[in-house]
């Protein structure tokens, strides 16, 4: 169960309406702005400063007393951007999550987050999104949308280069299926992507930013209790969700496609079971009434899709190119959701469908192919990662939260401006 004791919601704050709170995207806490804490600036060169000293509560975190050496933290009026530290008098703009001593970033704080968060069964490819998608946002994606991806603390840079760009993007080695949380201690990656947009004749500019909480859970994970609360504070508090499924899964896929893998025949690999038993404890957390459909958007991708046979994709939706150019096409949106939609049908997985539609106000289908090829002998294919659509359910995302426009490039038809949230 959620412990409130050491996560208390606005709940237990009462008189704080929920857009004056911060959710943490490290521990999920939900803490009023005015609570957010401040670190010491510390001292640097001849600056004077608080001495470095163990914070514990952020090695608590962790679970590691490895980097969290640290000037201390304070209390100080958690709205404004800065403050000074009570002990050295020194002006600070570090504000840290008062639960777990993570930092909060300004632009986090001062525009209403948005967590994100992504689930899949084992073996759905979710580590291999997760090293694609933020490589993608880091280059070709973040240029085109004119937005920045920066990792919120040091041990995200750290791991992400370590446990996903270096051995899949530079030695082009698959990445090894990921141990369960019960083993080795999970902590999310955390990023924020910001967005700065010029505004129109009329109206100001101004910056909106998405906190991307990756935990690369492990496809058992959902499976034990304890491992599983973890999983499900992140979800309870995700204002969006991108589940990834495996095509080769699916029961009637397998004839279409070009590659002879067999399925994994792990029964925590059905798609279907997994996408039920996260949104059944989702429904349970957020008190949803029988009949109610869940108001988180989420986004269902299908991965690998470069493993469908090449005949099935011709003349298809998935296999067009976006026209990139900082807006999400709704044209091309709905085609792709369609075509998604007629294959799951065509494959017996037409219930995934009708469940999603019963239990969700909001969801969209995608294809996407994080790799571009088939891998052989642990390797990614010839000519390396070649990512097709990675980046479309955050595209989506980004336009249901309002921070990226709709267009329908069609003839005739001007940009529409998105009907943002
Ligand atoms: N053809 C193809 N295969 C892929 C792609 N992405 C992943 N795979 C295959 O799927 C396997 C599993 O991918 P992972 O990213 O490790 O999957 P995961 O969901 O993290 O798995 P667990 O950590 O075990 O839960 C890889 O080893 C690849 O063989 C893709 O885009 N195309
Ligand atoms: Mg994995
Ligand atoms: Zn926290
Ligand atoms: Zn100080």
């Amino acid at each position: 169960m959620l412990d409130k004791a050491r996560f208390p919601g606005v709940r237990g704050f009462p008189g704080v309406p929920a857009r004056d709170a911060v959710t943490c995207p490290y521990c999920f806490a939900v803490v009023p702005s005015q609570r957010v804490r401040f670190r010491c600036r510390g001292q640097a060169g001849r600056r004077p400063g608080c001495a470095p000293v163990l914070d514990h509560r952020l090695a608590g975190y962790t679970g590691s007393t490895a980097g969290a050496s640290l000037p201390p933290v304070f209390a100080a009026p958690g709205r404004r951007s800065r403050a000074a530290c009570p002990d050295c008098g020194q002006e600070t703009g570090s504000r840290v999550c008062p639960e777990c001593h993570n930092p909060l970033p300004s632009a986090y704080c001062d525009s209403p987050g948005r967590i994100v968060a992504l689930v899949g069964a084992k073996n759905a490819g979710k580590s291999t999104y997760i090293a694609v998608l933020l490589h993608e946002l880091m280059n070709r994606v973040g240029t085109e949308l004119d937005a920045s991806l920066v990792a919120c603390d040091d041990r995200t840079i750290e791991r992400y280069k370590r446990d996903f760009a270096r051995p899949l993007l530079e030695e082009r080695r698959l990445l090894p299926t990921t141990t369960s949380a019960a083993t080795s201690p999970r902590e999310p990656l955390v990023y924020l992507l910001t967005r700065s947009r010029a505004g129109g004749r009329f109206a100001r500019g101004r910056t909106d930013s998405l906190a991307l909480v990756l935990f690369d859970t492990a496809g058992e994970d959902l499976r034990s209790r304890e491992v599983r609360d973890l999983h499900l504070r992140y979800l309870e508090a995700a204002d969006a969700i991108i589940f990834l499924v495996d095509p080769l899964e699916l029961p009637g896929a397998r004839a279409e496609l070009a590659d002879t893998a067999p399925p994994s025949g792990d029964p925590d690999a059905e798609p279907i079971d997994i996408i039920a038993r996260v949104t059944e404890a989702l429904r349970e957390r957020r008190g949803a009434k029988p009949g109610d459909r869940l108001r988180v958007p989420v986004a269902v991708a299908l991965t690998k899709i470069d493993a469908l046979r090449p005949g099935l994709l011709r003349q298809s939706a998935l296999q067009r190119t976006r026209a990139g150019v900082g807006v999400l096409d709704l044209d091309d949106r709905e085609a792709v959701d369609e075509q998604v939609r007629a294959m799951l049908h065509d494959w017996q997985a037409g219930r995934l469908d009708l469940y999603l539609r019963q239990q969700y106000a909001e969801y969209a289908l995608f294809g996407l192919s994080a790799l571009g090829g088939i891998p052989r002998d642990g390797r990614v294919g010839e000519g390396g990662v070649r990512p097709y659509r990675a980046e479309d359910p955050l595209l989506w995302l980004l336009y249901r939260f309002g921070m990226l426009d709709g267009a329908r490039p069609g003839p005739g038809r001007l940009g529409r401006r998105a009907a943002g949230m």
